[in-house]
């Protein structure tokens, strides 16, 4: 687990500002008002989390490349945001990031709180299945979320999620990604991200939700273990280039903000609109397999709560919760 030192993000947002160029050490200590020395142990910290940094005796310190390193200060150097990611708690081994954040909202974590792991040993999808978590590769995240809302409404905030993580992956996908109802983002019809909404409650308040997602980055597709093979991409994959995973952790931070400042101020209708306008399935054939029954017919939508419509031979059912298959 990592935390961050505020002085240490001013660093680093100082020699962003000179992008690759150098900055002296004394220009750094009088606009942190702090001694050389206090720069010079705040360099190797930095160094030591993973910044590349360089020192010249004569011209002072400069970031030798861009890319920041994955990790809570990396995450935390360049966040825009003032909710979400505030708090970043930084893992480079955990069970599941959902888990732990799960712990961290009974213990009081305020909102915004963002648990970020390099892998999880026990990565969860949903219903008791497994979310697939190697290291080095990918992005595994869950948010601590207090808005204020009954039980009955806590599915909402996938719906949220999915428009924040289209909007996230986009730049990235060569194709429009798809949300595939409820929780997936398929790019190219198969599933780059994946989202498990889990919340601690009572019957007419949530205390807390926990909005975990996981993003296929830069894993490759051979090395996805032969059950999901062929369904599951990355973004790596589509876009053919390396992702910078902090700099994708901030975007993704940033426009789950964005729409979560929407959801508050005006409720779940603009979300839904959105998540309409990337949704993949309607006017097709679906199969839902839910718990106690199957529903094979063309979809139609979705209706005001979020639920499926399905048109049957039997007339529009409403499926509120299942998985999605194509239909026949
Ligand atoms: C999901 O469940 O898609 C929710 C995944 C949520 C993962 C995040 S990671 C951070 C946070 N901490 C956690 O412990 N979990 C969350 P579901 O719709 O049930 O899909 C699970 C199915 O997706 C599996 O049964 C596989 O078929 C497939 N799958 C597993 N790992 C995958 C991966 N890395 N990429 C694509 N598909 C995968």
């Amino acid at each position: 687990m990592q935390g961050k030192n505020p002085a240490e993000l001013k660093i680093i947002r100082v020699l962003k500002g000179e992008g690759s160029g150098y900055v002296s050490g004394q220009s750094i200590s009088s606009a942190l008002g702090i001694s050389r020395t206090a720069v010079w142990k705040h360099m190797n910290s930095l160094k030591g989390a993973g910044f590349p940094i360089e020192a010249s005796p004569s011209k002072g310190y400069r970031l030798a490349s861009p890319k920041d390193p994955f990790n809570g200060v990396g995450i935390a150097a360049m966040l825009t945001t003032d909710i979400i990611g505030k708090e970043v708690v930084f893992f480079p081994s955990i069970d599941s990031t959902n888990v732990k954040a799960f712990e961290l909202g009974r213990n009081g974590a305020p909102e915004g709180t963002a648990v970020v792991a390099d892998r999880q040993t026990k990565g969860k999808g949903r219903i008791g299945r497994k979310w697939e978590s190697p290291p080095g590769v990918n992005l595994y995240a869950s948010i601590i979320l207090r808005p204020g809302i009954m039980p009955h409404e806590a599915h909402q905030l996938t719906f949220l999620m999915a428009v924040a993580a289209v909007e996230a992956i986009s730049p990235y996908s060569p194709r429009p990604p798809k949300v595939k109802w409820p929780n997936d983002i398929l790019i190219d019809s198969k599933k780059a991200a994946g989202i498990l909404m889990e919340m601690d409650s009572e019957a007419d308040r949530v205390h807390f939700v926990v909005a975990g997602i996981g993003v296929n980055l830069n894993i490759r597709e051979k090395d996805f273990p032969d059950y999901i093979k062929g369904a599951a991409t990355s973004l790596r994959e589509r876009c053919g280039q390396e992702i910078d995973r902090a700099a994708f952790t901030r975007g993704l931070f940033s426009s789950m903000e964005k729409w979560y400042r929407i959801y508050l101020g005006k409720g779940f209708a603009p979300v839904l609109d959105e998540w309409k306008r990337h949704f993949g399935s309607e006017g097709k054939p679906v199969r839902i397999a839910s718990f106690h029954r199957d529903v094979s017919g063309i979809c139609m939508g979705v209706d005001n709560g979020g639920a499926l419509l399905v048109k049957t031979s039997s007339g529009v059912e409403r499926v509120i919760s299942g998985d999605v298959e194509a239909g026949e």
